[in-house]
């Protein structure tokens, strides 16, 4: 969020496309859905430096619900992570037990500042927990050659994909002045591998049917 994003947005006053485009300028997670249950390819994007300063440093926290992230390479930036403790481990698809996971990853020195008005992502591949309606939040801190840039808020109150005012609470979250990048979590209907749809109904609804 800069000062123009929120100078943008009080102007707007409660006309939300407008604020929806100030809103595109903050940090954000492509494809924001994403299929419960799979290991899906994400980025996670800067938008724009601090006031003019360009970003030098990104920081993001890997989200409880996520014991397992590949981190791509990326000869730009250099990788640091952040462990946490699974207490109790967890075992994993393949019988393995599995005592941490990374809770932080930090991508930083790059070969060269990203400018203030370029986007870069940084790509991971996370294993989603299979909860379709799970809004997944990212906290993100950008650090700039001059001052930095936080996209941490979370929802004042829980959001359910369940609840009436769905549209209206996530409005709100989204117009805070740093909200979290976020995905949310979408059925699929069908496994991730295509050689796990060993049934004419998983295939069928991949399918679009004339009736
Ligand atoms: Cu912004």
């Amino acid at each position: 969020m800069t000062k123009r994003c929120k100078a943008q947005w009080l102007l707007a006053l409660g006309l939300t496309f407008a604020c929806g485009e100030a809103v595109l300028a903050h940090d954000y997670i492509a494809p924001a859905l994403a299929p419960a249950g799979y290991n899906q390819d994400i980025e996670i994007r800067v938008a724009h430096g601090c006031e003019g300063s360009p970003t030098t440093e990104v920081r993001v926290k890997i989200p409880d619900e996520i014991y397992d992230v590949k981190i791509f390479h990326n000869r730009d930036w250099e990788i640091e992570t952040k462990m946490r403790i699974l207490d109790p481990p967890i075992t994993d698809e393949f019988g393995r037990k599995k005592t941490e996971a990374i809770d932080e990853i930090i991508w930083k020195n790059p070969s060269s500042p990203l400018p203030d008005m370029r986007v870069e992502g940084f790509r991971i591949r996370p294993t989603l927990p299979n909860e379709p309606g799970r809004i997944l939040f990212f906290r993100t801190i950008n650090k700039c050659a001059e001052g930095d840039d936080s996209y941490i808020e979370l929802p004042e109150e829980d959001i359910s994909i369940n609840d009436e005012d769905f549209a209206e609470k996530f409005m709100k979250f989204i117009s805070m002045s740093g909200p979290s990048p976020y995905i949310i979590l979408y059925d699929a209907g069908v496994p991730q591998y295509p050689w796990q749809w060993d049934t004419q109904e998983i295939r069928d609804s991949i399918i679009r049917k004339d009736d």
